[in-house]
């Protein structure tokens, strides 16, 4: 099959479920924005069509009139800019927003990179375009569980008497964040009952969420 990219001046979501892009489409459920959502597979994103959308060939990608983004925590930092009336992101030069940022980026970078090098060991076969897979199975699934628990403390503290990161106002912060401990969830990565499995699994009844993923309780098998 072939990926047909078609210009039309709408908001568009190139998709494929349990992936990362649940996060963006998350997002634009909880702000009741109209997206028009393109499922794509893993193979129709290996076509040079979709190259012109993506570099490596990668979901979320969003399209918004002329402009085309990826990486999942930039779509929904634009998203939530875009419409300020939603109060998904706190204004720009306030504390607030400080420590938005400060989650925003902790959550693909620090928090992530354990989950992510954890799913290369339980899925193998992943297709993988940037890395050769031995890189991301070089630590143990013990240190690797060792590694996701440190990187969980910061989080733990905020969240022992706050139900969300920034101010404890829902935003696009818990958004990625969110996204990221429902992987390490569905990996059987937070087993204890701490602030952060509490955090999840709140998240996880919101509507938008459950819109957001009709695979949201498929398990990964470990
Ligand atoms: N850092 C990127 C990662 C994107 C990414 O790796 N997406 C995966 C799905 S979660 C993908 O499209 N994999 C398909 C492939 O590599 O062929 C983001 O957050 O958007």
């Amino acid at each position: 099959m072939r990926v047909v990219i078609l210009k039309k001046f709408s908001m568009k979501l190139y998709y494929i479920s349990t992936t990362r892009a649940v996060r963006p489409r998350w997002l634009l459920e909880e702000m009741g924005i109209p997206y028009e959502l393109i499922s794509v597979t893993m193979p129709m994103t290996q076509q040079p069509e979709y190259r012109q959308l993506h570099p490596h060939g990668k979901v979320p990608v969003l399209v918004d009139d002329d402009i085309t983004i990826f990486e999942s925590a930039a779509i929904c930092a634009y998203l939530a800019d875009k419409y300020p009336e939603k109060g998904l992101a706190p204004f720009p030069g306030t504390p607030a927003r400080g420590y938005y940022y400060q989650w925003l980026f902790y959550a693909p970078l620090t928090l992530e990179t354990p989950v992510e090098k954890f799913l290369f060991h339980v899925l193998p076969d992943l297709p993988e375009k940037l890395l050769p897979n031995k890189q991301y199975t070089q630590v143990s699934t013990p240190e690797l569980k060792q590694w996701f628990t440190k990187v969980c403390e910061p989080l733990n503290e905020v969240l022992r008497d706050h139900n969300y990161l920034v101010d404890n106002r829902f935003s696009a912060a818990d958004v990625v964040t969110g996204g990221v401990l429902l992987w390490a969830l569905k990996l059987g990565m937070l087993k204890e009952d701490n602030p952060v499995k509490a955090y999840i699994t709140q998240l996880m009844e919101r509507p938008a969420f459950l819109a957001a993923d009709e695979d949201v309780y498929a398990k990964i098998d470990v």
